[in-house]
């Protein structure tokens, strides 16, 4: 059984530019299961716990000031190696390389350069949206939004094309 559950949440950019539900859209039209989802608006030390591979970074405090300055809309999905087939769908990491089709190359176009210059440092990279890079990374950044209990497993219509 392949199936994998991943941490996806809609950065404060998304969420003020209206994208929630377009966004939400690609990944029930694929047939992905949300099984949890809930609007937040997080503090500096869960930022800190979700980022802790960047905290000593040069470019973690933009990042914080970011993700903390407005809500996010935070979401787990389920199905067949999920983990990957989202970071497909979301794209690299820099909107302005990010694939065509994707959500970061469709949404977005932040560079990288712009993002490091003066201009745009106190802004941290505005890429829209996050979701979890492996299984190992995706079981902790659940256990870090989402309580057992905000988890919900039911049927979709998918089911009956992915299971036999
Ligand atoms: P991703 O897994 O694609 O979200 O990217 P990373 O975990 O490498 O980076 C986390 C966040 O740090 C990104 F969303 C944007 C930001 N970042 C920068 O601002 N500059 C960098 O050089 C790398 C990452």
């Amino acid at each position: 059984m392949t199936l994998e559950r991943t941490l996806v949440f809609i950065k404060p950019d998304g969420v003020e530019r209206g994208l929630v539900g377009e966004i939400l859209t690609r990944f029930e039209r694929v047939g992905l299961t949300i099984v949890g989802m809930k609007m937040v608006w997080v503090d500096q030390d869960h930022t800190k716990k979700h980022y802790q591979a960047h905290v000593d970074k040069p470019f973690y405090l933009p990042i914080e000031e970011f993700i903390t300055s407005g809500p996010v809309v935070a979401f787990v999905l389920e199905g067949h190696a999920a983990v990957a087939l989202v970071r497909k769908m979301v794209g690299g990491t820099e909107p302005h390389s990010a694939a065509p089709g994707t959500i970061r190359g469709d949404y977005a176009h932040m560079n990288y350069a712009f993002a490091d210059s003066d201009e745009g440092k106190s802004l941290g990279l505005r890429n829209v949206i996050h979701a979890s890079g492996e299984k190992d990374e995706a079981d902790k950044e659940i256990e870090l939004w989402f309580t057992p209990e905000e988890l919900h497993s039911y049927q979709l219509v998918h089911h009956k094309h992915m299971r036999g």
